[in-house]
């Protein structure tokens, strides 16, 4: 099973929305195995967003991403790389898919409250990147029986 980083950024946070967009990757039947709430420093900032340095939006992000703090987590689950994504969106909340959350709560691209990695090689280096092998919890949902194949 995939294991894919989630970040609640700052301005889910300072809207209040931690716990309508976890309620969402709970409800769509995903498994919570790490998180954690945190101020983000420059030095992580420019980790995470390393390929998108010297792009024109790339000071603006490293900004807004260190603005206020950041719910941090790791979910796992049958395909979670592409599940997570399509719950969350396209990146604009004016293209996202009716029923995500970027098209739900989000209209522009920077200020669109999630980010979500976008393939197996990028996740790994990602949650390896915001946390330690021994904050991962080894559990299972009892709703995965009803739900995995
Ligand atoms: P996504 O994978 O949908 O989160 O988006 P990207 O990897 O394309 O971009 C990373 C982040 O850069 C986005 F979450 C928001 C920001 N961004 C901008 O601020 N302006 C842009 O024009 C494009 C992206």
């Amino acid at each position: 099973m995939e294991k894919t980083l989630v970040l609640i950024k700052p301005d889910g946070v300072q809207r209040g929305l931690i716990g309508t967009i976890i309620e969402r990757l709970e409800k769509r039947g995903l498994r919570l195995v790490a998180a954690k709430f945190m101020q983000v420093s420059p030095e992580l900032a420019k980790k995470h967003y390393a390929v998108h340095e010297g792009k024109a939006f790339y000071p603006a992000l490293i900004d807004f991403i260190i603005s206020a703090p950041v719910m941090a987590m790791v979910w796992t689950g049958p395909d979670a790389i592409a599940a997570v994504r399509q719950t969350v969106g396209k990146t604009r909340g004016t293209e996202a898919d009716p029923g995500t959350i970027r098209q739900d709560f989000a209209l522009q691209a920077r200020y669109n409250l999630v980010h979500a990695s976008d393939s197996p090689e990028t996740a790994e280096a990602e949650i390896g990147l915001w946390f330690k092998p021994e904050e991962l919890v080894d559990w299972k949902r009892c709703t995965e029986d009803w739900m995995y194949e």
